[in-house]
């Protein structure tokens, strides 16, 4: 006879054991991921159908950055908006698909938590069948009894209380963290529950596996051409550095040129994931709120570092909510040595 799985834990119950280690807790956090989760399962739902229903393709818009709209974006963005924060624990969210930051009705912007979404990250792939993800950061209100203002939402990633990303690959899998380690659930679709799969995420501090698009090559600066030399044919023989990644031998790439994607499999089997400015993108082209930052708590509460080739991701504050950043990130030696051949070729300018 089949035996059931060992763990069948689901995400509500594991989000309610992290309850308890808060006794003051009001619950609102709790019922506020447990919003996520369920959007999650919508739009992972409506993914699925994709190809059977009209929901591939261009919706005819652009959104705040300027790209072309897919309609699940559009459809996963509203599914956001309606779902979170439901029972008023919400003051104010932000997405990449909305210019402005949005008020939800629930709380008229009294709720205690800020959060920002990219609700479909690598949607250009989501007509080829590519997996795709949606990211999530979640900050609190500086001050519980003031109207929210600018200040609440601009904040570092360093002040996040938790965040997470669904990959909806050849399942759905939900990555979240609240500081307590990082631990990953799988949707089991024959009875609609989240159950955790991956317990207490560690990613690897050395890693073999580099993720970046190396058609930007000629637009990059010297330093990041010479990063990707010696991730590419092995730490250069004539250096005395004795810590460069790929000892004598060059590491493999991996693009999936889906952020979560690129994220999640680096996360679970090493790796570092570039996205360094360009000539015509000076800072990149990743969001630091909504993609950058929640990443970067993520690899650092598994082990590894986010680096916008300078210092942290999670020391930035941002100016703007859609401000974009350049992004190093994933295992934690590779990583710390990007950022030193970075600074290194700067001074000897
Ligand atoms: P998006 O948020 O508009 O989907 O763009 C972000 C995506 C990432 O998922 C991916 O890593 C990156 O853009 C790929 O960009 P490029 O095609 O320039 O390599
Ligand atoms: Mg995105």
């Amino acid at each position: 006879m089949t035996q059931p799985p060992k763990n069948l834990q689901t995400i509500e119950s594991h989000i309610l054991d992290l309850q308890e280690l808060h006794p003051s807790a009001s619950g609102e956090f709790t019922g506020l991921l447990n919003d996520i989760t369920f959007a999650s399962k919508v739009i992972s739902r409506e993914v699925r159908k994709a190809g059977l229903v009209d929901i591939l393709g261009e919706t005819g818009d652009e959104n705040v950055q300027g790209e072309v709209v897919q309609k699940l974006d559009d459809y996963a963005n509203n599914v956001f908006m309606r779902c979170l924060g439901t029972k008023g624990q919400v003051s104010i969210m932000g997405s990449e698909e909305v210019a402005e930051p949005i008020f939800p009705d629930t709380s008229q912007g009294s709720g205690t938590y800020i959060v920002v979404f990219d609700p479909l990250d690598g949607s250009s792939n989501i007509d080829v069948n590519v997996s795709v993800g949606t990211i999530f950061g979640i900050w609190k209100k500086k001050n519980r009894l003031a109207n929210v203002g600018p200040e609440d939402v601009l904040q570092p990633g360093r002040e996040l209380v938790a965040a997470g990303y669904v990959i909806y690959g050849s399942s759905t899998m939900f990555v979240y963290s609240a500081g307590h380690g990082v631990h990953g659930f799988t949707l089991d679709p024959s009875i609609g529950e989240f159950l955790l799969s991956h317990e207490n995420i560690k990613t690897p501090f050395r890693s073999c596996i580099y993720s970046v698009n190396e058609a930007y090559e000629p637009k990059w600066s010297p330093e990041v051409r010479e990063v990707l030399r010696q991730l590419k044919y092995g730490r250069d023989t004539t250096s005395t550095r004795k810590d460069a990644p790929g000892k004598g031998a060059g590491m493999t790439a991996r693009y999936i040129g889906s952020l979560v994607s690129d994220f999640h499999r680096n996360l679970l089997k090493g790796g570092v994931y570039l996205y360094p400015p360009t000539l015509e993108k000076t800072e990149g082209k990743l969001r630091l709120m909504c993609e950058a930052a929640p990443l970067a708590y993520i690899v650092e509460n598994a082990g590894g570092y986010a680096s916008d080739g300078h210092q942290s991701i999670l020391d930035i504050t941002p100016t703007t909510l859609h401000q974009r950043v350049p992004l190093y990130i994933g295992s934690r030696d590779d990583v710390l040595w990007i950022e030193k051949m970075i600074a290194e070729g700067e001074s000897s300018i």
